[in-house]
């Protein structure tokens, strides 16, 4: 075989699409579903299998403008028939209750709806359209960035491919290669001296709605799946491991730290998944580099102690599709050039809300009395002060959007 052939071999098979999306998590393929409602064509890379992205338990509460992003989007009829709205949340500490009327306060509630729901409604969106998804493609790498035409490369059943783009979105989390690409990065972090113990167990929710518990062992929170499936957490320390934690032990623990004194019962059944979570909160800036946009985990990540996670996602790419909108309809520069810093302020909102909610309910390992005091000054001032009530509900229901532009 010549050389010429051999070379044409080694080319990679090259494709030619408006936006190239690295990961197939709720970022990536939410965007995907938005830009395609605006007639933007896309491709979305993804190097785990369908099977392993659809049945991954992360997150679990979806903020008021998240689901309704779902609806506009037009994958919001399962979330509707099969999620859980809810209207509150509950406070548990020194053995009191307290429940925080979101709607009440805010006129916002929140959606209880697994992240792999979503994730599997956004992916058979995108197939039943035949739009371009590949799943276990491997050895992205990410070329002329600062060109017209930036590509992406990527090994795919055996073949080299190349697609050449106008934009790429790094969608590809926390632990993805796009981030690397975006030089002078300035990365803020702080890691948290616990983790958290999460179970799904097979048992009907012992409570109508989501409680926040901090107890003298630690923080735990009862949150569910449906009416048949119960999520919960347990602060651990962030070397245990999960041979230390048996079921007994897990029940027994969540049975003392969601205790209180109106004889909450709780309903325990097979566990039938446990993993254990770091905390940390993790922010990147810029959110681009030339042609390169980082959305979601992939530019920040948040203790999921605020349930901001998922949302922050769904809010990056929100505003990514209006900027890209704007950019092929209307030839408009400007929402791209400002979306790093307009993204930013939402997520150091998120940011600190969550570092607020994760301090203010674990307990701190060095059982620091004067920390112990603060903290529960804090629960003390939320349940007894509309004001503080209403910062909670309006931080956990989700800033209107509206608002993000407002700041400019
Ligand atoms: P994701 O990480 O979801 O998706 C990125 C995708 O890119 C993945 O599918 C990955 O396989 C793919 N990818 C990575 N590298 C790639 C490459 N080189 N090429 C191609 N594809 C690549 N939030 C909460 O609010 N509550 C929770 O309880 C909660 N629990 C969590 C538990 C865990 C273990 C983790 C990691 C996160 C949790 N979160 C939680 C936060 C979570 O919801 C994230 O914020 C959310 O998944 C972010 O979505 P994406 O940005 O799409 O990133
Ligand atoms: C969940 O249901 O997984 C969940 C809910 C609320 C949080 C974190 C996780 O703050």
């Amino acid at each position: 075989m010549d050389n010429i052939a051999e070379r044409a071999e080694s080319l990679p098979v090259l494709m030619r699409t408006q936006v190239g999306i690295v990961g197939a998590g709720p970022a990536g393929l939410l965007l995907a579903r938005l830009l395609e409602a605006q007639g933007i064509e896309s491709v979305v890379l993804e190097q785990r299998d369908r099977e392993y992205v659809e049945q991954r338990v992360r997150a679990g509460v979806l903020e008021h403008g998240s689901a309704q992003t779902l609806r506009e989007a037009g994958v919001g009829a399962r979330m509707d028939a099969e999620g859980l709205p809810h209207d509150g949340t509950n406070l548990r500490f020194g053995l009191k209750t307290h429940r925080l009327d979101f709607v009440e306060l805010t006129g916002r509630n929140v959606t209880v709806y697994g992240q792999q729901e979503v994730v599997k409604d956004l992916i058979a969106a995108r197939i039943a359209n035949g739009a371009d998804l590949r799943f276990e493609v491997s050895d992205v790498a990410l070329e002329a960035l600062d060109s017209a035409q930036p590509r992406v490369t990527f090994e795919h059943q055996g073949n080299r491919q190349s697609v050449a783009c106008d934009f790429v979105i790094g969608t590809d989390g926390f632990h993805g290669i796009s981030r690397g690409y975006v030089p002078n990065l300035t990365a803020y972090e702080r890691s948290y001296p616990f983790a958290w113990l999460g179970i799904l167990a097979e048992a009907p929710p012992s409570s109508a709605e989501l409680i926040y518990a901090r107890h003298a062992n630690g923080f735990a929170l009862h949150s569910m799946r449906s009416p048949t499936v119960t999520r919960m957490y347990l602060q651990v320390a962030p070397d245990e491991s999960l041979e230390e934690w048996s079921d007994d032990r897990i029940w027994a623990e969540l049975h003392t730290r969601l205790a209180d004194d109106s004889g909450f019962a709780l309903t325990e059944g097979p566990i039938v998944s446990k993993g254990i979570t770091p905390m940390r909160s993790f922010v990147a800036t810029p959110m681009q580099y030339e042609r390169l946009y980082l959305a979601g985990d992939a530019a920040h990540i948040v203790p999921p102690t605020g349930a901001k996670g998922m949302n922050l996602a769904i809010a990056d790419v929100r505003l990514l599709a209006r900027a890209l909108g704007g950019y092929y309809a209307a030839g408009r520069e400007d929402l791209l050039a400002e979306y790093s810093e307009t993204a930013g302020r939402r997520v150091w909102r998120a940011t600190h809300f969550s570092w607020w909610m994760t301090t203010t309910l674990h307990k701190s390992p060095e059982d620091d009395p004067f920390d112990e005091a603060l903290a529960l000054s804090q629960l003390n001032y939320v349940v007894t002060s509309r004001a503080m009530a209403t910062a909670l509900a309006e931080n956990y229901t989700g800033l209107p959007y509206e608002h993000d532009w407002f700041y400019r």
